[in-house]
């Protein structure tokens, strides 16, 4: 029995400067770990409630006075009972009062603590069957932003290199190259505008989607070209955040939901897309298996902001077909046996996963686990940036030490 001894939450800056947790799970026999809890911008409106109404201080006080009694002496290998009580202490369908990012980092550290004392990594103690830290992710890799993640850019959020080598470092490599071949055109291109970047380290510069999206389709031929490597184009649109009262709207027009399904699926085969994100908004059940019946067989097809991670969610979608692939964030759900669930759903039946980052990171490397252990077809994590690399560079290490 690995007997949890002490559990405690702390606040901790994201990569935006904003205020999430931490939680250190210490197990009997002296195993500790620590995880930290990220926090999105475009939020799913079905994700739980990331921090209790009172925010960060809040969920440091209930966790105290509520959560840490609760946790003492359960056994940080039963991940169920584990994460139950989370679900039972706080008591509400969304993690309203003890905040989903708490969940998470207990969630985590407590699983971490449990594979440290058993002298085993994450992806291990994740592993599902089947899965033997083999076979790597594809990288999906941000290169230019818009949408709520930059100020002045295009209204598609994402601009992605999607690498799918199966040499994680190869396909890291060429994400990055797409990245600076883009930031390196940029500026000899539009040698007057002063270039940024978004809060996923992608760049920002006034452009409009065709245009961004032409110049990534430039970016990813040049760079196959150069390293031979696999990468191809990628985007997530996160159309939540530009449709309302029943349109997508762009700065320049409106479209209807038939005609964005149209829209996005020309896309697709004019640039060569084959990594497709929330192209309709959140409850767009059927349009979405539109896109994916007209591109599902040449794209993924990724549902983020439609699905949150909750298996309910998926399960619709994949009675309609709605999509190919499934975008899995730890903390939309709150805890890895939530998470887990909704992976073994997906692998059972045929469902890609995406295991994902969120916008405001911490610096802190488990993510790479939760996409080797649970077989994920990529990791999306960003391609530059403290927070973004920690991923990459222990996703790098993890092959290393798997294959020697
Ligand atoms: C997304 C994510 C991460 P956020 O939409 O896929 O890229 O953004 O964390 O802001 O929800
Ligand atoms: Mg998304």
């Amino acid at each position: 029995m690995s007997q949890i001894r002490s559990v405690e939450v702390a606040s901790l800056l994201d990569s935006r400067g904003r205020a999430t947790v931490e939680a250190t799970v210490v197990l009997d026999s002296g195993a500790r770990a620590r995880a930290g809890a990220p926090s999105g911008a475009s939020t799913g409106t079905h994700e739980v409630r990331a921090f209790p109404e009172g925010g960060v201080a809040e969920a440091v006080r209930v966790a105290r006075g509520e959560l840490a009694p609760a946790l003492l002496g359960l056994d940080a290998g039963d991940q169920r009972r584990v994460d139950g009580t989370l679900h039972t202490v706080d008591g509400t369908p969304n993690f309203g009062r003890i905040g989903g990012n708490t969940a998470t980092a207990i969630s985590v550290a407590s699983a971490m603590a449990f594979g440290e004392e058993s002298g085993r990594p994450l992806w291990s103690v994740l592993a599902r069957p089947g899965v033997d830290g083999r076979s790597y992710p594809a990288i999906v890799g941000n290169c230019m932003n818009g949408g709520v993640h930059a100020i002045g850019g295009p209204e598609f959020q994402e601009f992605i290199a999607y690498a799918t080598d199966p040499d994680p470092e190869r396909s890291i490599a060429a994400a990055l190259r797409v990245h600076g071949w883009i930031g390196e055109t940029l500026h000899r291109r539009l040698p007057t505008i002063a270039l940024g970047r978004g809060d996923e380290g992608g760049w920002v510069a006034p452009l409009t989607n065709v245009e961004a999206l032409e110049l990534l389709v430039e970016a990813c031929a040049h760079v196959r070209d150069e390293l031979k490597v696999e990468v191809t184009p990628g985007i997530d649109l996160a159309a939540s955040e530009f449709f309302r009262d029943g349109q997508y709207r762009y700065r320049d027009r409106a479209l209807a939901s038939d005609a964005q399904v149209a829209f996005v699926s020309e896309l697709v085969d004019r640039y060569g897309i084959r990594y497709l994100e929330d192209p309709l908004a959140e409850e767009a059940f059927d349009e979405f298996a539109a896109v994916t019946k007209a591109v599902g067989d040449r794209s993924l097809v990724v549902g983020d902001d439609i699905y949150t991670t909750d298996i309910r969610r998926v399960a619709r979608g994949a009675s309609l077909a709605a999509s190919n692939a499934v975008l899995v964030k730890v903390n939309q759900v709150g805890t890895l046996t939530d998470t887990l669930a909704t992976v073994d759903f997906c692998r059972g039946r045929g469902l890609a996963t995406v295991t994902s980052h969120r916008s405001g990171e911490v610096p802190e490397g488990w993510l790479a686990h939760v996409a080797l252990g649970t077989g994920a077809r990529a990791l999306k994590c960003g391609v530059v940036g403290g927070e973004r690399v920690a991923k990459l560079n222990e996703l790098v290490r993890l092959r290393r030490a798997t294959q020697g």
